[in-house]
């Protein structure tokens, strides 16, 4: 789910620190993983919005090296707070990503469990995340 926090940061002109106004970017991340535009994010949406980070080997499982070098490579100043991100999605901290992994994150994010996560639900659950972990964001040695 990096990869759409990459496309907020592409929006975003501000050095201080690329992921604020959280609300906004969450807001930005809701819009870009909501692949058919239907206003809900599905739990297949969850799946491709994983499906980049699988490389090497092409196996369907995405290992915290698949996915920390992939963001290493695209966007390095968002490298730290990919550790953390990938701990959070590793559920049960095995290092790697798998559907039960994808079922369990999904599933934190619903808060009225009625499979589907709405907009608001979404915002709400990344407004907290980054805010707590926008402090990982490398702005260019001044951290
Ligand atoms: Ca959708
Ligand atoms: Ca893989
Ligand atoms: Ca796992
Ligand atoms: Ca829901």
């Amino acid at each position: 789910m990096l990869l759409l926090l990459l496309v907020a940061v592409l929006f975003s002109g501000c050095l201080a620190n690329e992921l604020e106004p959280y609300n906004l970017t969450a807001q930005q991340m809701f819009l870009a993983n909501d692949f058919n535009g239907d206003g809900k994010f599905e739990r297949a949406e969850l799946d491709l919005s994983f499906y980049i980070y699988d490389s090497e080997p092409l196996d369907g499982i995405i290992s915290r090296l698949e996915y920390t070098s992939y963001i290493n490579k695209t966007t390095p100043t968002l490298y730290n707070l990919s550790h953390e991100l990938y701990d959070l999605y590793d559920i049960d901290n095995d290092n790697f990503l798998e559907k039960h992994d994808y079922d369990a994150f999904f599933k934190l994010m619903d808060y009225d469990e009625n499979s589907w996560i709405s907009e608001q639900e979404f915002v709400h659950y990344w407004g907290i995340l980054l805010e707590s972990l926008g402090h990982l964001i490398d702005v260019g040695g001044t951290k």
